[in-house]
């Protein structure tokens, strides 16, 4: 089997290491552990996959400020600054900022450091600390770093995006979520050429930020497959009736499943969504590709199998779309390596 497909990431995605989740006034511990990251590039190299590139794209910010609010970057690196000041006071290395209180009336104004949390963070999963702007911005640009590469003729390309990106708004961090990873990849690719995007989005969690980035774009499709979000995060979005508005009407598209959703039903519903991608002839796919959809997974709630990710990557594959697999969620360690390996062999052409 071939396997000398381009694996990207960068090593600062170990310097990420987000220390608890406030969950109703008490800290759990934070899923996404550099370990994640860890396991993965073990797994791909003991399977194989030999071509494993640390990623240097240039001119990242301002293919992300395409994407992302100014006044929220800032907010973003000045925070990380901050965090980094009150580690060095404190020694304390994972000193972390979290929202207190949010915007409570449309003409509510964040003028302090107190309120712009409250602006620009939607949960308490997403913590900001000394590293988050510089380690987000490096995710980001291994995703940019994978869709040139996409543009250079590569058929398919495995971006290692930690932390991850799909919940990220253009003005909003949550999800553990900070830049829209796969939103940024797909600007850049529309920007280069003005061709047609879809986006399919695995992840078990609805991805609400790429859907909000590109609900009014015509030419980016998105797809999303999550459980119902009645039941799970992120909770006020990604229901069947949300199409997309204005010009990009219809080019939105929810499919939620009830918890316990397993193999078969899973691939019936990716069999729709799949024609609908068809259908729309897109010049090049990107998968928000998270694996929080196992049956071992710690915060999922389907039951999905490691070797059933080969078979949904071989129905991509059938679509013969360059595509870009860019990594969100998956936090059963355990199984994170082999599951992106099953769901990359069944995408390779061979
Ligand atoms: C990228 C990604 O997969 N983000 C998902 C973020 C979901 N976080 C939800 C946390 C749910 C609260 N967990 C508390 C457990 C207490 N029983
Ligand atoms: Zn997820």
């Amino acid at each position: 089997m071939q396997r000398e497909i381009p694996i990207l990431y960068n090593p600062s995605t170990f310097l990420h290491r987000p220390q608890w989740e406030i969950f109703n006034g008490e800290r759990k511990p934070h899923q996404d552990t550099p370990q994640r990251a860890q396991v993965i590039l073990e797994e791909l190299s003991h399977c194989g996959f030999a071509d494993i590139q640390v990623s240097r794209a240039n001119e990242i910010l301002p293919i992300v400020s395409q994407v992302h609010d100014q006044d929220y970057l800032g907010f973003l690196d000045e925070t990380s600054q901050l965090a980094n000041r009150q580690a060095t006071r404190d020694s304390d290395p994972n000193k972390a900022i979290y929202p207190t209180i949010h915007p409570y009336v449309s003409y509510a104004r964040a003028s302090n450091s107190i309120s712009k949390r409250g602006q620009h963070v939607f949960d308490t999963y997403t913590p900001i600390m000394k590293n988050t702007y510089e380690v987000a911005v490096d995710s980001a640009g291994v995703a940019i770093a994978g869709a040139m590469l996409l543009r250079g003729g590569e058929p398919l390309v495995y971006s290692l995006n930690r932390p991850p990106g799909h919940h990220a708004l253009k003005g909003m961090a949550g999800g553990m979520c900070y830049l829209n990873n796969t939103a940024i990849a797909a600007s850049y690719l529309k920007a280069q050429e003005d061709k047609k995007i879809a986006i399919l989005d695995i992840d078990i969690h609805h991805g609400n930020g790429t859907q909000d980035i590109y609900y009014e774009d015509p030419e980016v499709l998105v797809i999303n497959i999550h459980v119902d979000p009645i039941f799970k995060f992120p909770h006020f979005t990604g229901y069947t009736d949300e199409r997309g508005s204005c010009a990009g009407h219809g080019m939105n598209h929810n499919f939620p499943l009830p918890m316990g959703t397993n193999n078969q039903l899973y691939e019936e519903t990716a069999a729709k969504a799949l024609e609908i991608i068809r259908d729309f002839q897109p010049e090049y796919l990107l998968v928000s590709a998270g694996f929080d959809t196992h049956e071992n997974d710690p915060i999922g709630a389907f039951k999905l199998t490691t070797p059933y990710y080969e078979e949904l990557g071989r129905h991509i594959r059938g679509l013969d779309m360059p595509t870009l697999v860019v990594q969100e969620g998956g936090y059963a360690t355990q199984n994170l390596g082999l599951n992106v390996v099953s769901f990359l062999k069944g995408l390779i052409r061979n």
